[in-house]
């Protein structure tokens, strides 16, 4: 196998080559999941933007259709963006994505439907002519002006959308109004705005149940929910969402004060994870949210032109956890349906600088659930005061998985070379703060490869997971495939997508540890690990 090849995905979804970025409009119709997503049909860089389009009947295996939107009209000859889907009343889809217009990059909105409602796969969209639905007035800044949401109809029976957008360095979630979802008006107020993050692109908004886990349709208008608002920050390379509650009679959406609504807020993922989009699958009662895995080895110019780029990180379910404070997250229920062979520990001690090797299952494609507990919280070391102020990724970059600690640094080392040349650990560390403790979830890719050139970037990703630490345990999952370890913390708290293009952890030739490099004797409660199959993607 070439280099070309040792990184592609087993089962995260693909095209069969060149460059992929955004998912798009992604919807279940009459039994048919549709994900569409940002393509170059030319190339493995960010160019020549179509909407490429496939489907599934149970999210892991997919077709690939033809591109379901290019451009074409004067209303997108210059580029086909991000967008989203709504079902309108009577069953019927209808797309609205940013079209670019001109050389200035200047942005509108459009909309398409399916050409033949009874192709149960959609194949062929068609634009019509009153396009564009929407061309930003004089007060918006008309090159950041993209990414309409998913519909939803207030109980006034009128729609509404946001466009991210910007004013002054800050983000804007501008808001329009229709009643037949043809004409629109532009609210006077944005439905949120916030200084200093820098524009915003795929805004997210949605209902989410105070009641469970179930999902919610965007126009759901019932009692017992909060709002979630996502947004992409461009600037940053990252996402941040806030909790909060919609004030439909001023269509204006309020963030909680617990949740920070800027740089340091909350993240639907601590790695790459990028321009996601939710939507509501009415089969399964589910909110399911995509996100694009961009790669770190040098794009757009790739210095080692793997022939592809980009990968959609497993979609997952998400749901508010029972705090109010935050949302959770866990792998499509679906995608246990991959899992062949199994090996599992239970009750294995992990000493100061011991590990233990998962022997049996293809370490390069996986899935690893463990438990780990420990018997005191005595051992954790001191949280600095002044790490306060860091991301929790620089605090990973100072704390690293050799760095020996009190309660940790404990966890798996992923794709790891038999001697350790190369590995992606995945690691929790606690820290006794003034009042509390803070558990550090950490993926570092600093030493994920051996190869070393300009382009590529090996940060330690990481966050802090909010977890009650009263029965002295914490959970794991990790889903290894070849180049990405997805991983997810505390039952779905904290999510990490970290990608690695190892050259000796490859294939066959990969490893899985579990390791405990703190004083403070960590077990196996149980670790399970499965080989994945390989689905049809593509
Ligand atoms: N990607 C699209 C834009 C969007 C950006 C263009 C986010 O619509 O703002 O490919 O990655």
């Amino acid at each position: 196998a070439n280099i070309t090849s040792n990184y592609r995905t087993g089962y995260h979804f693909q095209p069969p080559k060149n460059c992929m970025n955004d998912p798009n409009a992604p919807m279940y119709y009459n039994g048919v999941y549709h994900l569409f997503y940002q393509y170059n049909p030319k190339g493995s860089t960010m160019n020549n933007i179509v909407w490429a389009h496939s489907v599934s009947k149970d999210l892991i295996n997919w077709i690939n259709l033809e591109p379901a939107i290019y451009p074409s009209k004067p209303f997108d000859k210059y580029g086909t963006w991000s967008g989203s889907a709504t079902i309108l009343p009577g069953n019927k889809p209808i797309i609205l994505y940013t079209g670019v217009v001109d050389a200035n990059m200047t942005q509108v909105q459009n909309y398409a439907v399916p050409a033949n409602l009874s192709d149960p796969y959609l194949r062929e969209w068609n634009k019509p002519d009153n396009n564009p639905l929407i061309v930003p007035d004089i007060s918006i800044t008309k090159t950041q002006f993209r990414d309409p949401t998913t519909a939803w109809m207030g109980k006034d029976g009128h729609w509404r959308i946001v466009v991210g957008s910007s004013r002054n360095r800050g983000g804007l979630a501008i808001l329009y109004r229709s009643r037949n979802f043809m004409k629109w008006i532009k609210a006077e107020h944005p439905l949120h705005s916030s200084a200093k993050t820098g524009n915003w692109e795929c805004p997210d908004f949605f209902p989410v149940s105070l009641q469970g886990s179930n999902g919610l349709d965007a126009s759901y208008n019932g009692k017992y929910v909060k709002y979630v608002l996502k947004n992409s920050l461009p600037v940053a390379a990252f996402e941040y969402y806030t909790i909060g509650t919609y004030d439909a009679k001023q269509d204006r959406y309020i963030p909680d004060n617990t949740s920070v609504d800027g740089w340091k807020g909350l993240r639907l993922d601590y790695g790459i994870f990028y321009a996601s989009k939710s939507f509501y699958d009415p089969s399964k009662d589910r909110r399911i949210v995509w996100g694009w895995s961009y790669e770190l080895d040098g794009l757009p110019n790739n210095e080692n032109n793997k022939g592809w780029a980009g990968i959609q990180a497993i979609p997952r379910k998400v749901w508010l956890d029972f705090s109010g404070k935050q949302l959770v997250q866990w792998p499509i229920e679906e995608l246990k349906t991959l899992r062949k062979q199994n090996v599992r520990l239970s009750n294995k001690r992990l000493d100061n600088g011991e590990k233990i090797e998962v022997k049996g299952i293809t370490a390069s494609q996986a899935d690893v659930e463990v438990t780990f507990s420990f018997s005191s919280l005595d051992k954790a070391e001191p949280f600095d005061p002044s790490w306060a102020d860091l991301y929790a990724q620089d605090v990973c970059a100072i704390k690293g998985s050799t760095v020996p600690g009190g309660l940790g640094p404990f966890g798996l080392a992923t794709l790891a070379s038999q001697n350790l040349e190369e590995y992606t650990p995945v690691f929790f560390r606690v820290f006794k703060a003034q009042e509390n403790f803070k558990v550090l979830m950490c993926s570092d890719a600093t030493r994920s490869t051996t190869q070393h050139y300009n382009a590529m970037c090996k940060p330690s990703f990481a966050g802090y997971v909010d977890v009650d630490l009263v029965d002295k345990k914490l959970s794991l999952r990790s889903l290894i495939d070849n180049s990405v370890v997805e991983s997810f913390g505390a039952g779905g708290k904290l999510c990490i997508t970290s990608r690695a293009y190892p050259t000796l952890a490859i294939h066959d030739k990969a490893h899985l540890f579990a390791f405990n490099n703190g004083t403070e004797m960590i077990t196996i409660e149980t670790l399970d690990a499965w080989s994945m199959d390989t689905p049809k993607i593509n």
